[in-house]
């Protein structure tokens, strides 16, 4: 007979044969919220006072098992019961308490798991503990019950990478103790009929005993001091697992320390800022909207960019028309797609059968004709606006109606692009970040006529892509290119006056940033801003200051790696300084009449993120970004912004506006023209605001 009882609305508690079946329901992911911790306690304190009951099984409902702490939770006061309490109250249970994981098991959610007697996996699991992507650490016993039960090598392995372990391995470690397919609930019942017939042995992970691993704590410290420094809570991860040799009740306490710290660290703050900006973006106004379907496409332009946006579509699934003017180019385009795509199995993104049927769903054409019938169509030609709308012009002529046409242009106006069609309300911009099949950014442009749906269809294109899709409207640099435009300058002015490439490079990299802007120029091809400085002179305020320096490079033919000169030299395997691009900056400098100053690491951080952010809330206030979050993703996706620090206008309010204010009014001391407090900035230092208020509309 089955009895099933509501403890609340998030957990019930099923019954029959003896077996109690405590059904976890709490969309999206399982989060172990207030509500969720609370009922399960009640359901097991049910179960364990009710004599019929001789096993008890968790499992939970929807996609997947809990997938950590409700992340929402942190930051506000803590309410009971903690999630390590219920951890331990679950293992100390009188009764045999299994769990059945499927989907993931992460975080909380493994370590609530991993405080039950016996785990069953159901084919397809992952499990892990990534509570180091937030900045955080395990914190409901994750340090403790992992050196016990798998070994501290392997605890220190996923809790330092945050990586998902697929079950087959998890069982190999013995974290798991068996696979099973079928409907989660079904496999439960069965299993706690094992746990009753003695098939499936049982036990409290507490009771195990750690062994201490001297070369693994040793092997981890070295490993966090080298990549993970700017981390706080990677150190404090460490120490935690090395308590696990000692009494359990010791080393849980002492974890849940080390987590109360991380949670208040400017890292994890930010890391924990990064993890909702990746998915707070996809809140758009045309999210009700359905997107068109989307299976074939067409790319227009085989050169680098036409070619990642073409590989990254094929890894997404979708077939490929690649179009370019010539064979040759055209065949140039299939080779680089396809070492794009050799590259992607040697980083273990695709299988090499996935490759292979990946680039049998290439077809490479000159004929702008052969896109009659596909879906959506990218175009990805140089930065022209003739050449755009000739294009334009013919993919009208072209393409089925209801087709989706896109330009990848990074600045040009998507408006002016849509009017030389008859169907303007199919037209926006999907701009890809190079590598296109590899940086996760995707700006979808909404010109003035987008169709909400072709808006929509952007987006799921983005997701069936796994970008990080952002909303951005028309304007010269959309968001990205835009605020990059203009912190490019005071770069600029920094080094004609005195700070030199190398400087101010390590002093962003000592910020955090994944490259400093003269190598990132370097590797980009300074040709490229060259060419976009040429585009924007005729626009430029007689006024406004210029450093003609990066051009006289560029007169050199220098136009950085792949010339094997720019701000650097590559002829050997040292890049170091290139001494004659020196020279011209000391040239220039003279030619100006300027006496080089100093400029301390510091100042140059702060002149930097202080341009950044200015243009940021433009950008806000302009309504081209929706939200500051929107900025922040941006910057993390596409520009190599640190996580940690959780993007510019997240670090703005670390800064504080008010201070970021005075900065601005005492740097335009030397340039009004360009150092001009943003009215938006403004306001929200005079009314005490902050870019967060601005995120969740408080
Ligand atoms: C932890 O556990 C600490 C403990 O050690 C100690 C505690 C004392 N909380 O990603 P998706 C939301 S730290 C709250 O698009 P997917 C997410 O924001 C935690 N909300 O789905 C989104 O909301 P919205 C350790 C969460 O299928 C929606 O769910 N755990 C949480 O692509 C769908 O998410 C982690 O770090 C959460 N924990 O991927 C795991 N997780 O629709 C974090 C998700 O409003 N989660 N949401 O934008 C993930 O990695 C992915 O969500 C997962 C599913 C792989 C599970």
């Amino acid at each position: 007979m089955t009895d099933t009882t509501r403890i609340n609305d998030k957990i019930s508690l099923e019954r029959q044969d003896g077996i109690a079946l405590v059904r976890i329901d709490n969309p999206p992911v399982n989060a172990s919220g207030q509500a969720v911790r609370q009922g399960l306690l009640e359901a097991v304190d049910a179960a364990n006072a009710d004599t019929d009951v001789k096993v008890i099984a968790i499992y939970a409902a929807g996609r997947t098992f809990v997938a950590g702490a409700d992340i929402r939770e942190f930051g506000k006061p803590p309410k009971s019961p903690a999630l390590p309490d219920v951890c331990n109250q679950i293992e100390a249970s009188g009764k045999p308490v299994i769990s059945v994981l499927h989907g993931t098991a992460l975080g909380g959610g493994l370590e609530l798991a991993l405080a039950t007697h016996a785990r069953v996996g159901i084919k397809g699991l992952r499990v892990g503990l990534p509570e180091i992507l937030l900045g955080l650490l395990p914190g409901a016993g994750g340090t403790q019950r992992g050196p016990r039960l798998i070994g501290m090598a392997n605890t220190l392995d996923i809790a330092l990478s945050g990586r998902q372990v697929k079950a087959e391995e998890a069982l190999s470690w013995g974290l798991i103790d068996r696979i099973e397919t079928g409907d989660v609930r079904e496999v439960a019942l069965a299993a706690a009929r094992d746990v009753l017939a003695g098939r499936l042995a049982t036990r409290r992970t507490g009771e195990l005993e750690a062994t201490r691993d001297e070369a693994a704590l040793e092997a981890a410290r070295a490993m966090v001091a080298k990549k993970m420094a700017r981390i706080a809570s990677a150190p404090l991860c460490i120490e935690a697992v090395a308590r696990a040799t000692g009494p359990l009740a010791e080393g849980m306490a002492f974890e849940r320390q080390c987590f109360t710290e991380a949670l208040k660290t400017p890292s994890g703050q930010g890391m924990i800022h990064a993890f909702f900006a990746e998915r707070a973006v996809a809140k758009i106004p045309e999210a009700g909207a359905t997107p068109r379907p989307v299976t074939k496409i067409g790319v227009i332009g085989g050169g680098t960019m036409g070619s990642g946006i073409a590989t990254a579509a094929l890894m997404g699934g979708l077939e490929v028309r690649l179009i370019e003017v010539a064979d040759e180019a055209l065949e140039r385009g299939r080779a680089t797609i396809a070492k794009n795509l050799d590259g992607a199995v040697k980083r273990g993104k695709m299988s090499a059968e996935k490759h292979d049927a990946a680039l049998a769903r290439l077809a490479p054409s000159t004929d702008m004709h052969t896109l009659a019938d596909v879906d959506l169509v990218i175009e990805a030609v140089f930065e022209n606006m003739e050449v755009k709308k000739e294009i334009f012009t013919k993919l009208d002529a072209i393409c089925k109606p209801g087709a989706v046409l896109a330009s990848n242009t990074s600045y040009l106006n998507i408006d002016e692009i849509a009017r030389v069609t008859s169907r303007p309300q199919d037209v926006l911009g999907l701009h890809f970040f190079s590598p296109a099949h590899i940086m996760r950014l995707l700006e979808v442009v909404v010109a003035e006529k987008t169709a909400p749906e072709v808006v929509a269809t952007g987006f799921a294109l983005g997701k069936a892509l796994r970008k990080v899709a952002v909303r951005a409207g028309v304007c010269d640099g959309f968001i990205g290119n835009r605020i990059l435009a203009h912190y490019g300058k005071v770069i600029m002015y920094m080094l004609m006056d005195g700070a030199d490439p190398a400087e101010i490079d390590a002093a962003l990299e000592g910020f955090g940033l994944a490259m400093g802007p003269f190598k990132v120029g370097d590797l980009a091809g300074l040709d490229i801003g060259w060419a976009e400085r040429k585009r924007r002179a005729p626009l430029r305020p007689a006024e406004e200051r210029y450093i003609p320096i990066a051009d006289r490079i560029c007169e050199q033919g220098w136009f950085g790696r792949k010339t094997g000169r720019g701000w650097y030299l590559y002829d050997d395997a040292e890049i170091r300084p290139n001494p004659a691009a020196q020279a011209i900056i000391d040239a220039e400098r003279a030619r100006a009449g300027i006496t080089p100053r100093k400029f301390t690491p510091e100042e140059i951080v702060d002149r930097f993120l202080t341009a950044m952010i200015s243009e940021s809330a433009r950008v806000v206030a302009d309504g081209i970004a929706q939200r500051p979050i929107d900025v922040d993703a941006v910057f993390l996706f596409g520009y190599g912004f640190p996580r940690f620090r959780g993007g510019p206008l997240h670090h703005a309010d670390q800064i504080g506006v008010a201070e970021l204010v005075a900065r601005i009014e005492a740097y335009a001391k030397e340039d009004a023209q360009y150092w001009q407090v943003p009215p938006f900035l403004r306001k929200l230092a005079e009314t005490g605001g902050s870019f967060a208020a601005l995120n969740t509309g408080d």
